[in-house]
């Protein structure tokens, strides 16, 4: 068996292990950040659940720290108080980004994780069998309950030899995308062996399996040999490792041969984390502003190398650097060492430890600006200005151009050896609140609600017919950022209401208007994408929002994994072209009918679309399993469990 296979089985609850079929899994951990965790505990809530039933539930604030108005520390204060009383470790804001205090803190090889974050695979590096995940889902986990998978084809990347000086995780991640894109790999996991994988460390590993969200997979998983010891007794929980391997003559999809030693440093070009091309073919391009950080490149090992790169150098002038570390142990490390200093020394504005710059929360370019970033998605605008471009690179590219101005390559400007960890990291946990009652909790709390904290909306059954308009008509590979923009939005995330205002902002800001009207008439409201629809964020207000708006069902050409999870978990109906080309029958503003929506996805999936303009018609499918067909009919996971149970 491969590795994938084995952390499924050890975990299966229902289902057979074969690719495409749907398989319930145990999930053993569970994390959640602010921005997603606001809703997903106000959904737990609803479940009437005591206590948190996983063997670990960690809710930590690290999207929404700018705190402009009283929105954000409303939001803190909550998930505060649902930790406290539920038996969940609450990371405190200020305390790091939620996958790199995972990786350090709480991970385990061998254990499922799910987050209401997309990156939880970051885990990956670990051995783990981590995630994205919808904050609903994530609700269920927490209830106790499976969380469902398609099973997935496994891809072996192979590694050999080992990278050169100024080459790093990031550059790694980077040629896997120029391999496989940022679509078309639904359904898939990447795993990763060879005799190259003890070269790479385990932020290094972890920072491959974080980027490899941007493929589309459903998880990325390294195995866990000595390398991911020594990081466990670095971090004083040598006691929580277990090694984990692939067999010998395990089976794949395929194998991806990849050699470090001729891995060059890349970038990742706008608009998009799949569009690679090598730092060398972009060498000598000014650049405004540069940003090192992010879930994807905030560790230790990423900070303590910008630091040894930058000692006793000065930032060009014309360049903004910015330095988000991933956690206080990064910061306190780098002190100890006396490092930090050649941060500010250097001329680096010190951003707090959280995910800040790169969800747009901050630090927006100049207009037409160049910006260099470690961090992973590049989609236009989500820095917050739409006419900058921004590149993803290393952090030793990013160090590279922030001292000549220009994109240069770190092989030539400064090669150096790679950072090795310290044999044991200062540990101080006093930022997570509520461990010594994890899984326990304090029944008497008192949740805290401040006028942001909202309800979580009810979805109404599938109509049998539905006569709906084509509300806004997209094209190929609409982000969950064009859905339901984040950055200085973001703050609305647990007022369902006030956020549905911004569906679709950058692509069309009438869209919420437009469904409104509809509603109020009684027609519904239909999404008509490309390819790859939903990709990016786990963000499940990109489904519970347009529900919110009367949105019933999405045509598109292909779906990604979480968004159309998140779809089915809101009621809407997630189908595909049956003939592609019929993409081009369908116009925005188009009155359409579908007379048999609800048989139809009751039964084979496949529906009619009438089309008033033309009085032609086409067929969309819906591959859903018997499970999800009952949620989309109930009109969603919680209208179904309302239906249930009454509450
Ligand atoms: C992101 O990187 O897009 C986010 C913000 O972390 C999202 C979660 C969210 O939208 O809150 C993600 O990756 O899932
Ligand atoms: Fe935070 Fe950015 Fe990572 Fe998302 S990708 S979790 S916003 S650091």
């Amino acid at each position: 068996m491969n590795l994938t296979y084995k952390l499924i089985s050890s975990h299966l609850v229902s289902g057979t292990l074969e690719p495409g079929a749907e398989i319930a899994l145990k999930i053993d951990q569970t994390l959640t950040q602010d921005a997603t965790g606001t809703m997903a505990y106000l959904q737990f809530e609803r479940m009437g659940c005591d206590r948190a039933k996983t063997e670990l539930s960690v809710s930590y604030v690290d999207h929404n720290t700018v705190q402009v108005g009283f929105e954000n520390a409303d939001d803190h204060a909550y998930l505060q108080s649902v930790a406290r009383k539920y038996g969940i470790v609450f990371s405190r804001p200020g305390n790091g980004i939620c996958h790199q205090l995972h990786l350090e803190r709480f991970g385990k090889p061998g254990k499922t994780l799910i987050g209401s974050d997309s990156h939880t695979p970051t885990g990956g590096g670990l051995g783990m069998l981590a995630m994205g995940a919808g904050g609903l889902d994530v609700a269920v986990a927490m209830a106790g309950g499976p969380y469902y998978i398609t099973a997935p084809r496994v891809v072996r990347v192979w590694l050999v030899g080992a990278l050169r000086p100024g080459v790093s995780a990031k550059d790694v991640i980077l040629a896997v995308l120029a391999r496989y894109g940022s679509s078309g790999n639904v359904g898939r996991v990447m795993e990763y062996a060879g005799p190259g994988v003890a070269s790479l460390d385990v932020p290094s590993r972890a920072t491959i399996t974080n980027m490899g969200t941007e493929l589309g997979v459903t998880t990325s998983v390294f195995p866990s040999d000595e390398e991911t010891r020594r990081f466990l007794k670095a971090q004083g929980r040598e006691s929580d490792w277990t090694p984990l391997a692939a067999d010998e003559d395990a089976e794949y999809e395929e194998t991806f041969e990849l050699d470090l030693s001729k891995v060059e440093p890349m970038a990742a070009c706008p608009h998009n984390p799949g569009n690679v091309a090598t730092i060398a073919s972009l060498v000598g391009k000014k650049v405004n502003q540069v940003l090192v950080g992010s879930c994807t490149n905030s560790s230790y090992r990423d900070l303590k190398t910008v630091a040894l790169l930058l000692k006793g150098k000065r930032i060009h002038p014309d360049v903004s650097f910015g330095v988000a570390p991933g956690s206080r142990q990064v910061v306190l490390e780098l002190m100890r060492e006396g490092l930090f200093q050649n941060l500010v020394e250097a001329g680096a504005r010190i951003l707090e430890n959280a995910c800040g710059f790169c969800i747009g929360n901050h630090q927006s370019p100049g207009t037409d600006a160049v910006s260099l970033r470690t961090s992973n998605r590049n989609f236009e605008g989500r820095s917050g200005t739409k006419s900058a471009k921004v590149y993803l690179v290393s952090p030793e590219s990013a160090v590279a151009a922030a001292l000549s101005g220009v994109v240069s390559d770190p092989t030539t400007a400064a090669p150096m050896a790679p950072v090795r960890f310290p044999d044991r990291f200062g540990i101080d946990d006093s930022m997570f609140l509520y461990r010594e009652t994890a899984g326990v909790g304090d029944p008497a709390a008192e949740i805290v609600r401040g006028p942001n904290i909202g309800e979580v909306p009810d979805g109404a059954p599938l109509p049998a017919a539905l006569d709906a308009q084509v509300a806004i008509k997209v094209g190929d590979k609409i982000t969950t950022d064009h859905i339901m923009p984040a950055g200085a939005r973001l703050k609305f995330r647990s007022n369902v209401p006030v956020y549905a205002k911004y569906v679709f902002e950058p692509v069309d800001p009438t869209f919420h208007d437009r469904c409104l009207a509809n509603k109020a008439a009684g027609v519904g409201n239909v999404i008509v994408a490309g390819e790859s629809y939903g990709q990016g964020s786990s963000r499940e207000h990109a489904a519970l929002c347009p529900m919110y708006l009367g949105v019933r069902a999405v045509i598109a050409k292909s779906i990604e994994r979480i968004h159309a999870a998140n779809l089915v978990n809101f009621g809407i109906v997630p189908f595909t072209f049956e003939n592609p080309g019929d993409f081009d029958e369908l116009a925005a503003g188009d009155a359409i009918s579908m007379p048999d929506i609800a048989s139809a996805t009751a039964g084979d999936g496949v529906a009619e679309v009438r089309i008033a303009r033309t009085g032609r018609s086409i067929k969309v499918r819906a591959t859903l399993s018997n499970r999800q067909k009952a949620i989309i009919i109930a009109g969603g996971l919680m209208a179904q469990r309302k239906a249930a149970t009454g509450a």
